[in-house]
């Protein structure tokens, strides 16, 4: 930076330069700052539940039903009250500086430069608060999308337009051989039986274009590809029984839009009997019922594509069939 001395006047670069006012309030600056840097680490630190429960998860989708969801939930909570503890300081210092140095009069106020704590402090944290957030941020996702040598659970997760195959597997990778499976129809919605308590692995193939197999409770959705890749994430466990609906989450074609699936997390017991009867060659519907579950997906349902011919010739359309 070049120093414009025509633009300093002498009065000010004798008050910027005694140690006195200037550098007393330099230093109260940067003690402000770095309390509110301590603070924000401090409130990242702290997972956030009952802050994000009372804001509504910051817009962020609460319930999660993994451990891994838990996590990702806190890292955003954490990382949205970060954020407004930067906010609020530095809105803070605006208000301050508008009041504090308000137009007293029609000559120039004080012209400060090269004052070291300040050009210090805009330089260092940023850095630290970017620092601090990725620090976090590493440690989440590589917990969420770490992958175990022996997961309880593989399924394979087969997408095609526009509908799912869920293979229950008798190990990892492609080698392994299928032991059950579900299929979904234009008729029937296909539900992923999944246990409690156990970890889950799923490694994800397509039949044709990329997809995306989503959850929103699991917070998680990872793309589906054609070829030879598979796509794997694991979930350390399922929580809390009950049928979620699934999703495609990329956009494959017409029908992406009705591209569900249900996911059904039912107690180990029930996943191991639901298994047997598959394997004894029952249709999914048959296995769903013996376990004392509703045969058919209950959050979602089978789509109607709406294709009368009023949607195709709509000038003709007292001549077809809907309307
Ligand atoms: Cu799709």
């Amino acid at each position: 930076m070049v120093a414009r001395s025509s633009e300093v006047r002498p009065s000010a670069v004798r008050r910027s330069a005694s140690p006195g006012a200037g550098g007393r309030r330099a230093r109260g600056a940067g003690r402000l700052a770095g309390l509110g840097l301590g603070g924000a680490a401090l409130l990242v630190l702290l997972t956030g539940c009952d802050v994000g429960a009372t804001f509504d998860g910051f817009g962020w989708p609460q319930g999660g039903i993994t451990p891994e969801a838990h996590r990702m939930y806190d890292l955003w909570i954490a990382s949205c009250i970060a954020a407004l503890a930067v906010g609020v300081f530095v809105w803070g210092l605006i208000f301050w500086c508008v009041v504090r140095y308000r137009k007293r009069g029609n000559e120039l106020p004080v012209q400060t430069r090269y004052n070291m704590p300040m050009e210090f402090l805009y330089t260092i944290a940023p850095i630290l608060i970017v620092s601090v957030l990725f620090y976090y941020t590493a440690i989440v996702q590589t917990n969420v999308v770490r992958t175990t040598k022996n997961p309880d659970v593989t399924v394979e997760v087969v997408a095609f337009k526009w509908n799912w195959q869920f293979n229950y597997r008798d190990g990892q990778g492609p080698e392994a051989n299928t032991v059950a499976s579900v299929l979904g129809t234009s008729e029937v919605i296909p539900v992923l039986v999944l246990p409690t308590d156990r970890s889950i692995r799923f490694e994800e193939t397509s039949r044709d274009v990329i997809h995306s197999f989503w959850v929103p409770e699991m917070l998680f959705k990872r793309d589906v590809f054609p070829g030879k890749v598979r796509n794997v994430f694991e979930v350390s466990k399922l929580e809390t029984e009950g049928a979620y609906v699934g999703r495609c989450a990329e956009l494959c074609g017409s029908y992406h839009a009705f591209m569900n699936f249900e996911l059904r997390v039912v107690s180990p017991e029930k996943y191991d009997q639901f298994l047997a009867a598959k394997r004894e060659g029952r249709s999914t519907q048959e296995a769903l019922t013996a376990i004392g579950e509703e045969p058919y997906a209950t959050k979602t349902f089978p789509f109607e594509t709406r294709r009368t011919e009023a949607n195709f010739n709509p000038d003709n359309a007292s001549a077809g069939a809907g309307n």
